[in-house]
């Protein structure tokens, strides 16, 4: 089995995941600064076909025109070069300071209209190196004290925004697709628009709802305690997994943003299988597989390269394991035995409304519930193939 990554696999990475400085809450930087050049280079390396930035990646904030110039110039060099592209772009609306209160949503209109305008600018840049999608984490959208977010107003401009967004991508032609990517908490102490399901609500509301999914990220579903594989699949049958960021994490706690595969294992394999295999053996998702970690602050810049690569491998390994699940005569069975499939079936025959239901005997009183109630499903056996096979047990 081959684990290396060739552009069909769709890896790709933010260029803050390898070019984070690994400086924290409590912590100065333990790493130098990454130059964007040789991270386009680094990861087509490894194997990686895309990459994604935030505008101050990039560009630092509140460079001049010309020193912008010359880093979108020195960067288009290296894509060409590597023949890396740049899949999804996103926009900076938390770290400095005029954002504390939030972009889209602060109280302070003054800021919401600058943040408007920085994701424009972004979008100007994105379109022009082919984006097809916009991310919209909104980390700062929140608030720490109930009395001080009218959360009803927030979620009135937050649309107001986002439906000039649309507006203006469909006008200027760049056909992008915007993905909301929820987080419960950190760094607000609550976050708009918290999990994925009250994105998918939100984006209902919209303007141009079909131009709106989600960009949900492993580690914050868990911070909320949420089963990922179930939450993409629920975004997955609403059509609105747009964008997926993949990375670890150890349950409720602080965004631990570890490798794919480093944190709840069982599920990023329950995940894997969805995404490749689907519910009927075909892949459920066809967009990039990026990867939104953050290399442990222990590590030096060889740590950040093997760390980069473990997401990769990570992915394969389990699309590997995925594959020698499914091909399993005795999984096929226990599956069967559990009657995974017979749910696809409708409860209801052709035709048949609730006259027919009731009319039908034998679905209630010729029913013997409690000769099917005693009958067990199986589904523990079926998850202990899943893990011998995840162990290579099998
Ligand atoms: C930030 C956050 C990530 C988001 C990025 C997109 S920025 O690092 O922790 O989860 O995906 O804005
Ligand atoms: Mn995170
Ligand atoms: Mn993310």
């Amino acid at each position: 089995m081959s684990l290396q990554a060739t552009p069909a696999d769709k890896f790709s990475f933010g260029l803050w995941t390898v070019g984070w400085q690994a400086r924290d809450a409590f912590g100065d930087a333990t790493r130098p600064a990454l130059d964007p050049v040789e991270a386009v280079h680094k990861l087509a390396e490894i194997g990686a076909y895309g990459i994604t930035f935030h505008d101050d990646d990039l560009v630092p904030f509140g460079a001049d025109a010309q020193t912008r110039d010359g880093i979108i110039g020195g960067f288009k060099k290296a894509l060409d070069e590597t023949g890396l592209i740049v899949p999804m772009v996103t926009t900076n609306l938390f770290t400095h300071p005029v954002f504390k209160d939030g972009g889209f949503t602060s109280n302070d209109r003054s800021v919401r209209r600058y943040a408007i305008r920085k994701v424009l600018r972004q979008m100007d840049l994105g379109a022009e190196l082919g984006a097809k999608t916009l991310v919209l984490w909104g980390g700062r959208e929140g608030a720490e004290y109930d009395s001080a977010k009218d959360v009803g107003a927030a979620l009135d401009r937050y649309r107001e925004a986002l439906n000039l967004l649309a507006q203006y991508s469909e006008d200027k032609g760049y056909g992008l697709r915007f993905a909301i990517e929820p987080k419960p908490n950190e760094p607000r102490g609550d976050i708009l628009l918290p999990t994925a399901g009250h994105a998918i609500a939100f984006v209902q509301e919209l303007e141009r709802p079909e131009l709106f999914g989600i960009n949900p990220e492993t580690g914050h579903e868990q911070m909320s305690n949420l089963n990922f594989t179930q939450g993409i699949a629920q975004a997955l049958w609403h059509k609105k997994l747009f964008h997926i960021d993949l990375n670890g994490q150890h349950g409720p706690k602080f965004d631990q943003d570890l490798v794919f595969g480093h944190g709840d294992l069982l599920n990023a394999f329950s995940l894997v299988d969805l995404l490749e295999n689907g519910p009927d053996g075909a892949p459920a998702y066809d967009g990039p597989r990026h990867f939104d970690y953050k290399p442990s602050r222990t590590e030096d810049f060889d740590g950040v390269w093997e760390s980069a690569k473990d997401n990769i491998r990570m992915y394969l390994l389990l699309k590997e394991r995925a594959a020698a699940f499914r091909a399993d005569p005795e999984v096929q069975a226990a599956l069967a035995e559990s009657k995974v499939a017979e749910l696809r079936t409708p409860t209801l025959n052709p035709g048949e409304g609730y006259q027919e239901l009731l009319n039908d005997r034998t679905a209630f009183e010729d029913y013997d519930a409690d000769a099917v109630g005693a009958k067990g499903f199986g589904f523990v056996k079926l998850n202990q193939l899943a893990i011998d096979h995840l162990l290579r047990a099998r």
